[in-house]
């Protein structure tokens, strides 16, 4: 389709208009990490939220941490952008306004600290992958990390955790109000995990004036959930046809989303309740559910199915062994686990997490949910293996799951021969482990179980969870 206007405010068709009118914002949230899903998801409770109270202090100011892409994006829109919504039916699409900024950080580092020490904002919220806060695998900051030597050393911040530390000494310099982060990754405890980073960070510099706005700034834990595919070129066609106007920002998501937010803000924050989200006081239940259910069978069918050729996740747990194995895996392993959060029932949960997945028209591929694994894998598999050990279980699913990437990894293709990508923070790593280990299965697993940055020092000596991993990782490369 050829159609050259693209969406921006004075293009914008009426019947598209976004909740509120976004010249009437001002920015009061910084987002760290500005990709598809934040799009998808906090800028939408956010907008909602103001429409839903009339408020206009809550523009967003979104960060990319890496490329300039979205910039490029966005900056000819005037930040808007349109959400793609692909149920069952017909899909919808719904402009967002709430992104009144943009900043590249390699760009202007020193922009990003500004803007987190901005008085006028009082949240900062994240999605920057597990990979993006450079955590030592039992949890606190790799101080072995080059960026995060550098950022030590008292360059602009590169770092996200370097840019929350100079952002909140600068706050502590100017006298600007204690500030709230809102982790919005996949990580058990994200709150709580941050801010031992940046206690971290601080105890290893020397940024004065850090230690008491560190005191006075909230870390809220909190779970998210909505499933947000890369876009695709067909999905910037299928925009244009019902914007009427090109929207290169386009984001694709299912119908479906949560947040469940800790309530703990040092100071104001969106009325994001109004919008749907919920306020508790104890986010742990509905993550460790989230994480070790959605995610952990995500995973699973992600490297289950890239085996067998699958592309997408709806592919996979359409095939009927696949799906078996992502339901025994939620019922025996994971459940036992868990201590569901009131008013949910697991069973009901873990049905509705594999109806999303099989939803046809998302085309969520395999590839990208099989990324990142080295750093994924643990928050989402290992906890209930080292659960079920404990209690004496023998975790025959989550095995199966962990098997499966490392059949993923070592063999680098699949069913049909076709190449599967090793994309992950730790490949060069994972990559020497395997060097001249062979495919024998035993071998395959000690090499891979040996990565104690991924398996910690207790996994890789339990014979039980060795023998499960090698009768698996045999099966899967008979
Ligand atoms: C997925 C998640 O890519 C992945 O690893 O498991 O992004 C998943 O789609 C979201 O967490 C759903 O909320």
């Amino acid at each position: 389709m050829v159609m050259t206007e693209r969406l921006n405010l004075a293009s914008l068709p009426a019947a598209h208009a976004p909740a509120v009118d976004p010249r009437e914002l001002t920015i009061g949230i910084v987002h760290l990490g500005l990709g598809a899903f934040h799009r998808a998801h906090q800028a939408v409770f956010t907008e909602q939220a103001a429409l839903l109270t009339g408020g206009t202090g809550w523009g967003i100011c979104g960060i990319s941490q890496r490329s300039a892409t979205v910039r490029d994006q966005l900056a000819p829109q005037d930040g808007l952008y349109s959400v793609l919504t692909r149920g069952a039916g017909d899909p919808t699409i719904q402009v967002i306004g709430s992104i009144r900024d943009v900043l590249t950080a390699p760009e202007d580092p020193a922009a990003v600290v500004a803007r987190i020490a901005d008085p006028d904002v009082a949240v900062v919220t994240l999605t920057v992958t597990e990979k993006g806060y450079r955590a030592a695998s039992g949890g606190g900051l790799d101080l072995t990390d080059p960026e995060i030597q550098a950022d030590l050393t008292g360059r602009p911040p590169r770092t996200v955790v370097g840019q929350l530390a100079a952002g909140l000494a600068r706050r502590a310099e100017i006298g600007a109000g204690p500030l709230t982060v809102v982790s919005c990754d996949n990580l058990v405890a994200n709150g709580p995990f941050l801010r031992r980073l940046v206690e971290d960070y601080a105890a290893a510099g020397s940024t004065a004036g850090l230690a008491e706005q560190l005191e006075a700034a909230r870390f809220p834990a909190s779970m998210v959930d909505r499933i947000v595919p890369a876009t695709t070129e067909a999905d910037r066609d299928e925009a244009a046809r019902l914007l009427g106007v090109r929207d290169e920002a386009v984001v694709v998501a299912e119908p479906f989303l949560q947040w469940v937010i800790e309530d703990d803000f040092a100071g104001a924050r969106p009325a994001w309740d109004k919008a749907g989200a919920v306020l508790t006081a104890d986010v742990a239940p509905w993550e460790q559910a989230k994480l070790r259910m959605l995610n952990a069978t995500h995973s699973m069918l992600a490297y289950l199915g890239g085996l067998r050729g699958y592309e997408t996740i709806a592919e996979a747990v359409r095939d009927d062994e696949l799906a078996g194995y992502a339901t025994e895996l939620m019922t025996a392993d994971v459940v036992p686990t868990l201590t569901p959060p009131d008013g949910l029932d697991l069973a009901a949960y873990g049905a509705s997490v594999l109806e999303r997945f099989a939803n046809p028209a998302l085309k969520h591929r395999t590839a990208q949910v099989a990324m990142d694994g080295s750093v994924k894998l643990p928050v989402r598999l290992l906890g209930t293996v080292r659960d079920r050990l404990a209690a004496n279980a023998e975790p025959r699913l989550a095995s199966l799951a962990v098997a499966a990437w490392m059949v993923y990894v070592s063999r680098g293709v699949d069913a049909k021969g076709n190449e599967l990508h090793l994309d992950d923070p730790q490949a060069g790593k994972l990559r020497a482990a395997l060097d001249g280990a062979g495919s024998q299965p035993p071998a395959v697993v000690d090499a891979l179980l040996g990565v104690r940055s991924v398996f910690g020092d207790d996994l890789p000596d339990n014979k039980v969870f060795r023998a499960l991993l090698t009768d698996h990782v045999a099966s899967l490369t008979k």
